[in-house]
């Protein structure tokens, strides 16, 4: 319910020097001044967004912190409503009891998601908007960052919706000829709607393909190392990492549970799992981990499978690369510095079939380069990777580009075979709405409800 006052605690819990709790809502300063006091002025006073200094009380007058308030008058807030945010000191105790007694003194714990919420419902951000804070707070490399950052400030909101005037106009001019809805439009009309429609078809589509790209620089892509006991797996996780993350011994069977961590390849955030060796053991703990690993391959995206240069290839390698047959596979052969090798390179090239094949050394850190470049390459596949562009990375914004594409293809069938009227105008209207879908012109409570749910309380 919009009208009432919600609450949350707005930082992460944890030990920090300032933790927030912030309030939204008509009672915020209500609440507020009847638990904080200040000693030299009233509060709040008449300007907007000023520090306070003072401290907060619970319900029976015990002090609970030293804080600074900050009131932030409606309309111009994050939510448009009146906000009031208290600075405590960071740390669990006094932010739990400054958010009990703001929710005792009538206010209600906010849901996640609730704040930007406000600020869609309220009109202070878009959709679009919205949905681009949470990839702000989690972006996880400076490419991700700029593009989320991008469409925080309306960049594609502004794309979408000129593209959406530019149907409009369409519209109004494919109804100047509704009065004759039966017959078919005039051949200049024609030309012209035509031509609008392609353009605009043609600006749609390269946005689909971008939209890939844009979704790894987004959300990352997840790699998973494989390959026989000993062979230098978690070698290899730690060389890619350059810190010395996972146990590796000469002892085959060290890895037992997965170890994940991410690391930025040119701006792509790659989530790297390190994995059992897999091979028939009999050792409980570890058929689990080789069982986990299984799991964990068919969920990832990439597959560096690993072999080792100083033994020769064997059936459990060959079992291995059958199993991954149809994945995104880069086959590394490992421990290049050795100088006795059993390897035959050519064999694995010919199991690669195609595939990229990279010699390294775990150990010393060789090859590595080549091999962030393979996985860059496999991973974006000549897809376009203009990060500075404004670039769609979410699937619910695609899906409504790939539904206004159709329509518009309609429209222009339609255009094309002499149909009538109302019915492209129908096409039209409809590659309308679903453009508002993702600047939320168009958009159900249901949807609403279901974007913001995903995102963290107190933001
Ligand atoms: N010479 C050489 N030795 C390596 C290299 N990479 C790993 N090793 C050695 O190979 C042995 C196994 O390394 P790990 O990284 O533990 O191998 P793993 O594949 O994770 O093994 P499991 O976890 O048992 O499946 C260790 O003694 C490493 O020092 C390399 O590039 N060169
Ligand atoms: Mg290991």
């Amino acid at each position: 319910m919009l009208g009432d006052t919600i609450a949350a605690i707005s930082t992460p819990l944890g030990e920090g020097g300032i933790g927030i709790v912030r309030l939204s809502g008509p009672q915020s300063v209500e609440i507020a001044k009847s638990i904080f006091k200040v000693k030299s002025k009233d509060w709040p006073g008449k300007k907007s967004r000023e520090l306070v200094y003072g401290h907060v009380y619970d319900q029976s007058g015990n002090i609970i912190d030293e804080v600074l308030i900050c009131y932030m008058r409606a309309p111009n807030t994050y939510t448009r409503e009146d906000v009031v945010e208290i600075n405590c000191h960071g740390g669990i105790m006094p932010l739990k009891k400054v958010l009990e007694t703001v929710i005792a003194g009538g206010a209600r714990l906010a849901g996640p998601g609730e704040f930007s919420k406000r600020a869609f419902l309220n009109g202070r951000l878009d959709l679009a908007q919205a949905e681009s804070v949470i990839d702000v707070i989690r972006s996880k490399t400076e490419a991700g960052l700029r593009i989320a950052a991008a469409q925080l400030k309306g960049d594609l909101s502004a794309k979408i919706s000129s593209m959406q005037d530019r149907l409009l106009s369409l519209l109004a001019m494919v109804e100047a000829n509704v009065d004759f809805p039966e017959e078919g439009l005039e051949e200049l009309t024609v030309e012209k709607i035509k031509s609008l429609c392609e353009d605009l078809m043609e600006e749609i589509k390269e946005m689909i393909v971008k939209a890939d790209a844009g979704r790894i620089y987004s959300e990352g892509i997840s790699a998973v190392i494989i390959g026989m006991p000993n062979v230098g797996k978690s070698s290899l996780l730690n060389a890619m990492l350059r810190e010395n993350r996972a146990i590796v011994t000469d002892v085959p069977g060290t890895t037992r549970d997965m170890i994940e961590e991410v690391i930025n390849i040119k701006g792509i955030p790659l989530k790297i799992i390190d994995t059992a060796g897999l091979r028939e053991t009999e050792d409980v703990i570890e058929k689990i981990g080789v069982a986990r690993t299984k799991e964990a391959v068919d969920r990832a995206q990439i597959i560096m499978m690993v072999f080792d240069a100083e033994k020769g290839l064997g059936d459990g390698d060959l079992d291995i690369v059958g199993s991954v047959r149809e994945k995104n596979t880069l086959f590394l052969i490992n421990k290049d510095d050795i100088k006795e090798k059993l390897i035959n390179v050519e064999e694995v090239t010919r199991l690669a079939n195609g595939r990229p094949v990279i010699k390294i050394s775990a150990k010393e850190g060789t090859g590595l380069k080549h091999l962030e470049k393979e996985i860059f390459d496999l991973v974006m596949q000549g897809k376009a990777t203009g990060q500075d562009e404004v670039l769609v990375t979410k699937i619910r914004h695609k899906n409504a580009l790939e539904i206004t594409a159709r329509c518009l293809g309609e429209a222009l069938e339609g255009v094309d075979q002499g149909a009538p009227v109302d019915l492209v105008a129908i096409d039209i209207r409809s590659a309308w709405e679903a453009l508002g879908e993702i600047t939320g012109s168009s958009v159900t409570e249901e949807l609403v409800d279901r974007i913001f749910r995903d995102f963290c309380i107190g933001k």
